[in-house]
């Protein structure tokens, strides 16, 4: 039988459309039926295994997966022996703590003797511990923004992304301990050599696809007489490629140019005369 990687995906949650996205952007055809629990992949050796997101560090652990993609605070809270292969991006959020009108918040010593509503005691514990804060935590699964109107905690660490949710229940962002998005883990030890092919495969087109998020792919006229300056704007992989254009004064260039740089390039090549400038995103890109 030929050998699958199996991953852990979740099931139904703010992980799991961005999950799937990126490995259907890797290229691999699936049928994404929420419904089910299993399915395979068919152009590749890979099969879903689709579950709730608390679940998937076990889950690799004991082999019931090989890897998951799980986001990194559930990985931290649990703090189960595995590895992080790689940071994917997606589900940023913040894990901070946030207190109700009237709470007089300084620095985290303000939280001495205070009992705090958290999901996370393990990530809390340790930035508390490592200044000698003393609290309680009040375990709580969900919810956690409603405590303190409750009177069951003084005030609440969580995650957070837009502060809708806190703002919502009355409450104030104070300080943020931890940030977290989506991550690929697997076991130490794979202990299949196939399955680590296969992973390999698979982290080889997950790097393409972040790799050619960063960029876009830029294509210009300019004065020929400009071209040495234009070489040092835009960097590119290796250097721009050059095509001659029938007016001998003007060259044609195309080359690749990070996200982060973008508008400053384009700006530098307006300024050096640069003419039908044409820009396009890039699926895939290796070294
Ligand atoms: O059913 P299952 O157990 O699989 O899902 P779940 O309900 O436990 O998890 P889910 O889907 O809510 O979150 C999965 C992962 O998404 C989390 O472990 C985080 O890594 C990541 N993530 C990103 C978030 C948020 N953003 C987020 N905003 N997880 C939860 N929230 C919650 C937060 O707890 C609070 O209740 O959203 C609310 C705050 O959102 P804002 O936008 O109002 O600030
Ligand atoms: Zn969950």
């Amino acid at each position: 039988m030929e050998t699958t990687l199996r991953i852990a995906i979740q099931k139904s949650g703010r992980l799991s459309e961005q999950s799937l996205e990126l490995i259907h952007s890797c290229g691999i055809k699936f049928g994404c039926d929420s419904r089910v629990l299993k399915e395979q992949a068919t152009n590749f050796p890979l099969e879903f295994l689709y579950v709730r997101d608390d679940d998937i560090p076990t889950y690799v652990r004991d082999g019931v997966a090989d890897v998951g993609i799980v986001g990194r605070n559930e990985y931290d809270e649990q703090a189960i022996d595995l590895k992080m292969i790689m940071d994917l991006g997606f589900s940023k959020c913040r894990l901070s703590v946030a207190v109700p009108q009237g709470f007089d918040y300084k620095d985290l010593h303000s939280l001495e003797g205070k009992r705090i509503a958290t999901s996370y005691p393990h990530i809390l514990g340790n930035v508390l511990d490592k200044q000698n804060i003393k609290a309680t935590f009040v375990r709580v699964a969900g919810s956690v923004e409603v405590t303190p109107a409750v009177g069951i905690a003084d005030c609440i660490c969580d995650l957070v992304s837009t502060g809708t949710t806190l703002a919502a229940n009355g409450l104030r962002e104070v300080e943020c301990i931890y940030n977290s998005s989506a991550i690929l883990i697997c076991r130490n030890q794979m202990g299949n050599i196939k399955k680590e092919e296969i992973l390999k495969r698979l982290i080889l087109r997950i790097n393409a696809v972040q790799k050619a998020a960063n960029y876009k792919y830029i294509m210009f006229n300019l004065p020929e007489k400009h071209l040495a300056s234009v070489a040092k704007i835009v960097g590119g992989m290796k250097s721009p490629t050059v095509t001659r254009l029938m007016d001998k004064d003007w060259i044609s260039v195309q080359t690749v140019v990070e996200e982060d740089r973008f508008w400053e390039v384009i700006e530098q090549l307006k300024m050096l005369g640069a003419q039908g400038i044409l820009v396009t995103a890039i699926e895939k890109m290796t070294e």
